[in-house]
């Protein structure tokens, strides 16, 4: 007879087959909330394009950005601003649920899905915890090594923890989605001030 107590797992799942775990928790905010968080991002955070150099060029994205973190700088590198409430209530929920504790952030600002962000592997070894607003979007996972690839959906409220061996043995990347035609928002909380 099916046991309608039974006791639910409603902990993390880790995606990755093996060398590194990427645990994912579903949605951890309430629809109304990513609603208002969404809604409060895209106006009230100061996005910039992102720059960077490749292959001799000087790329400037679509895709916006912006850092905020314990330790503001203006540095020509890196301008990392003070946080607002809203980000460090966002913080606390993300700390809470995954049980790692986080100093900065970076955000990005996808407009549609014509925008998307290539294969790479962040600089840290410690814990990135990546919260997704807005238009659903595939996250690809390629090992480093045997080149397995896997993909995830990120969707509204969604949370990913990447930890261990991930960013040593796999890259990632956010591809393009011609067919969403809404905004997404992803906020990576990090361990680097
Ligand atoms: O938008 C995402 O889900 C990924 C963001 C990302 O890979 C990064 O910030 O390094």
């Amino acid at each position: 007879m099916m046991d309608l107590f039974a006791h639910e797992d409603f902990g993390p799942r880790n995606i990755l087959p093996h060398s590194g775990t990427a645990n994912f928790f579903g949605a951890i905010l309430p629809r109304e909330g990513a609603d208002r968080a969404l809604a409060s991002l895209m106006s009230d955070i100061e996005w910039r394009n992102d720059e960077y150099h490749f292959a001799g060029k000087h790329i400037v994205t679509a895709r916006k950005i912006a850092w905020y973190g314990d330790v503001p700088s203006q540095s020509s590198k890196r301008r990392v601003l003070p946080w607002p409430p809203l980000l460090l209530d966002l913080k606390e929920l993300v700390e809470r649920t995954c049980g790692h504790q986080f100093q900065s952030c970076l955000l990005n600002l996808y407009h549609s899905g014509e925008e998307g962000l290539g294969w790479h592997s962040d600089g840290e070894k410690t814990p990135v915890a990546s919260l997704s607003l807005g238009a659903t979007r595939r996250f690809v996972f390629k090992n480093k090594t045997d080149k397995e690839t896997l993909e995830i959906r990120l969707s509204h409220g969604d949370l990913l923890v990447m930890e261990g061996e991930t960013q040593d043995d796999w890259l990632h990347r956010v591809p393009p989605m011609k067919s969403v035609k809404n905004p997404r928002i992803n906020l990576t909380f990090r361990q680097t001030a």
